[in-house]
């Protein structure tokens, strides 16, 4: 059953129940609605670094001294021809992130580029979804006529979190530019980020906030820190395996429709892990070197880590 009413003392409980039971409901979730391929997804970033916002993971913020070095807005040129090379490499959909606090206003050269960009990825057949910043609903039915699919903005955490992580704006602001994007029709794509020094609760508030959303978001991107230097997130502790597999297996029980991403940090788990993911609800990935400024995995590690997944399907399927 689908439900939009999750109440953070449900989510609470379910990823404090005991692993059989997650897995088991993780699992059934899976089975009855989700779709059962594992999604590539590419990522490119368009305008990397000097961002205005404070975000303490960011390897973007021009608050922090990181090893980014920012760069200008890429030409439709060079969009292009990275898109088509991930289609090439069996990517489906292709996500152009950019480090603004919001979109260029419609009348900036900027935009008009921005469009361009989205018409050319949509050209290569592929799904295209976009990161950059807050943005208007005038500007999103502009972006889904161009060809966007979704617009992919975070909520990062809980509501109580989340003015310890990022100063220069508020959950309200997020919302708000969510909204917005369902109503110009667009997809959306909305998850957070684990291992922040967030509790549990938080954990769960933020899977609550995102349940209760109707339509749920039609992705969801689990990412895991990826600890950059220079940024008050630095010195944070790893968060342990079995956090993270909980909380995939609990965000597909919430919402058993949706595409739950393995996202950023994805490289520092083994491929039995991942595995583990693919098993209790993750049904895509993001494949390439890089992510927007940080490593992923390489190449052949996952065209082997998909593999196994053909073949772990292939063994459970009746002959
Ligand atoms: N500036 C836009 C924004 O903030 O919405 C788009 C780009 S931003 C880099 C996209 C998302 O990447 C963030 O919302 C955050 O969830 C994730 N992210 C950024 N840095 C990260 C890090 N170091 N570790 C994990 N996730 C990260
Ligand atoms: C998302 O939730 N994760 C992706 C995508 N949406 C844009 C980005 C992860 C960024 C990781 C840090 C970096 O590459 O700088
Ligand atoms: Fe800017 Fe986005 Fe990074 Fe925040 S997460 S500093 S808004 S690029």
């Amino acid at each position: 059953m689908i439900r939009n009413d999750w109440s953070i003392e449900q989510v609470l409980a379910l990823l404090n129940s005991p692993w059989e039971d997650l897995k088991g409901m993780a699992k059934a979730a899976h089975e009855e609605y989700a779709a059962t391929d594992v999604q590539q997804c590419e990522l490119l970033s368009v305008k990397t670094g000097g961002c205005p916002e404070d975000c303490g993971y960011c390897s973007q913020s021009a608050h922090y001294k990181t090893p980014v070095k920012p760069e200008p807005l890429l030409s439709v040129e060079a969009v292009k021809a990275k898109a088509g090379e991930a289609r090439a490499r069996g990517a489906t959909r292709f996500c152009l992130g950019a480090a603004w606090r919001d979109i260029p206003a419609e009348n900036d050269p900027r935009f008009s580029r921005v469009l361009g960009m989205i018409e050319a990825v949509a050209a290569e057949g592929m799904e295209v979804c976009c990161t950059l910043g807050m943005a208007t609903e005038g500007q999103l039915h502009k972006m889904k006529a161009a060809g966007l699919t979704a617009y992919n903005h975070n909520l990062d955490t809980s509501r109580e979190f989340y003015p310890k992580i990022i100063s220069t704006r508020t959950y309200e602001d997020r919302l708000d530019t969510l909204q917005s994007a369902r109503k110009a029709g667009v997809q959306l794509c909305c998850g957070g980020i684990i291992g922040m020094g967030e509790s549990e609760t938080d954990r769960a508030a933020l899977l609550a906030e995102l349940g209760r959303m109707n339509p749920h978001p039609e992705s969801v991107p689990v990412n895991l820190l990826v600890p950059i230097e220079g940024t008050p997130m630095e010195p944070n502790q790893s968060l342990p395996f079995e956090a993270f597999l909980r909380t995939v297996a609990a965000a597909r029980v919430v919402m058993p429709k949706s595409r739950v991403r393995l996202s950023a940090g994805r490289n520092t788990l083994t491929a039995e892990q991942q595995l583990q993911c693919f098993e209790v609800g993750a049904n895509s990935i993001f494949v390439g070197e890089k992510l927007l400024t940080a490593d992923n995995v390489e190449l052949p590690d996952d065209q082997a880590l998909l593999r196994q997944v053909a073949e772990n399907r292939a063994a459970q399927s009746p002959a």
